[in-house]
């Protein structure tokens, strides 16, 4: 029954841990991450395409910028579309910012890659992961190729996304829960065909929300508003196509169609704990917030949060604390001006079901608010500020 001693254990090996881990390796600190799927299930998931500026930095800072660089896709701006117009927001011209599309199996893909690169202790596969004494001496426990790993540590990150075993192992009444839902979900599909935009459009149509995104000069990400009752089965790939020609329709425009490689729905969220911190343990990316995927920013803040709180551990070991009893308070300030923006884009950009007059009051409102939005220079310098991402200061 192997018992390891190490300085950080982290849970979860998604985009948070695995930089939480790669982070505190090049600052020479211990740590043991162990993650509950295996490798190929860590890097298989689809998820995330934009990297705001500052992610960007961090990628680069800590030495793992190299496939962003490479493969990256440097955008302006976005476009933002209604009543079969389309209007470009430029981020760069407005405050000199851009946005960077490589996907977030990209950025997971460099990371496990330099991870194994430098042999950090990742364990993949791991079962029974539980964490004990998070207000006494903290342990992390787990089942690993059939033996019983006990790892006694200073502190306890919880990296483990929305149904993580970290928030859950936190008595009830320590922690607030913020909490709206949505009465719409995402269908989210890749395929197999160049964009047919330089840019990523957000259109409102009067069926509802449609996206055009991308991953790469080959392969474009789309999305439709559903409804989240709906099976996957009762959107075949021509009913897909069929919406998203005529919600992303703008005169003299076309989309291009090719081989549909994934789809799926996704149940949209907005969700926050407070606090982020419970004695030694620390939530950070999907195991303490949520939002809905409008404004692009759930892996931003995983990122974000990670850069909090290693700086704020390398401190600590400095024999400095300043920065570990303030992390709960700094990330969740930061963290409530996401969940603003997010509700903002997700509020302004679907259709709610227009069955009675507050919806039909609703759908004209944010017309109105859309029209506003793209010919005021100082509220497409709000959306500017916020959508390439917002400074820890601001
Ligand atoms: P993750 O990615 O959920 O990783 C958590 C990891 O923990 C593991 N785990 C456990 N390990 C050990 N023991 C346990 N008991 C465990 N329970 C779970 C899991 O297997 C997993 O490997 O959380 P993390 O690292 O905090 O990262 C958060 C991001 O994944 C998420 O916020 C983004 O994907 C959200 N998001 C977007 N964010 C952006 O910044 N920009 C975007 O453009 C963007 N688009 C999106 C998105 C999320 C989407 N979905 C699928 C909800 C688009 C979509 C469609
Ligand atoms: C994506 O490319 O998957 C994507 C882009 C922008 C969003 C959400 C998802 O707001």
């Amino acid at each position: 029954m192997p018992h390891l001693t190490t300085r950080v254990a982290i849970v979860g090996a998604g985009p948070a841990g695995l930089l939480l881990g790669w982070s505190l390796h090049q600052a020479g600190i211990d740590f043991v991450l162990v993650e509950n799927r295996d490798r190929e299930y860590v890097l298989g998931r689809i998820r995330a395409g934009v990297l705001e500026q500052g992610s960007v930095e961090t990628l680069e800072r800590l030495g793992v910028g190299a496939g962003v660089h490479a493969n990256g896709m440097v955008h302006n701006g976005i476009y933002l579309q209604y009543s079969g117009e389309r209007h470009h927001v430029d981020f760069n011209e407005l405050l000199g910012r851009t946005v960077t599309i490589y996907g977030q199996q990209a950025v997971v893909h460099d990371l496990v890659e330099a991870h194994d690169g430098a042999g950090t202790p990742v364990f993949y596969d791991a079962n029974d992961v539980a964490v004990h004494e998070l207000t006494g001496s903290p342990s992390l426990t787990f089942e690993h190729d059939g033996q019983h790993y006990t790892v006694n540590a200073d502190f306890i990150v919880g990296a483990d996304g929305f149904h993580g075993v970290c928030r859950q192992s936190v008595p009830a009444d320590a922690l607030q829960v913020f909490e709206r839902e949505y009465p719409f979900a995402w269908l989210g599909i890749l395929a197999d065909v160049a964009p047919s935009t330089d840019e990523l459009i957000y259109a409102l149509h009067d069926d509802g929300f449609a996206m055009h995104s991308m991953r790469s000069h080959t392969v474009s990400r789309l999305y439709v508003q559903v409804d989240p009752a709906d099976d996957i089965a009762s959107w075949p790939d021509a009913r897909i196509w069929d919406a998203l020609h005529t919600r992303l329709a703008v005169p003299g425009w076309s989309l291009d169609e090719g081989p549909i490689t994934e789809k799926s729905i996704l149940p949209m969220r907005s969700f926050v704990v407070s606090t982020l911190q419970y004695g030694s343990l620390f939530l950070v990316g999907d195991a303490g917030h949520i939002v809905p995927p409008t404004g692009a920013k759930g892996l931003n803040s995983a990122m974000s949060d990670v850069t909090q709180l290693s700086a704020a551990l390398v401190a600590h070991y400095a024999g400095a604390d300043v920065l570990l009893e303030a992390y709960s308070d700094t990330a969740l300030s930061r963290q409530w001006k996401v969940q603003q923006f997010s509700q903002w884009m997700t509020d302004l950009l679907h259709k709610r079901p227009a069955t009675d007059a507050a919806g039909a009051f609703d759908y004209r409102s944010q017309l109105g608010r859309l029209d506003y939005v793209t010919h005021s220079t100082e509220a497409k310098r709000s959306l500017a500020e916020q959508y390439t991402g917002l400074r820890l200061d601001a």
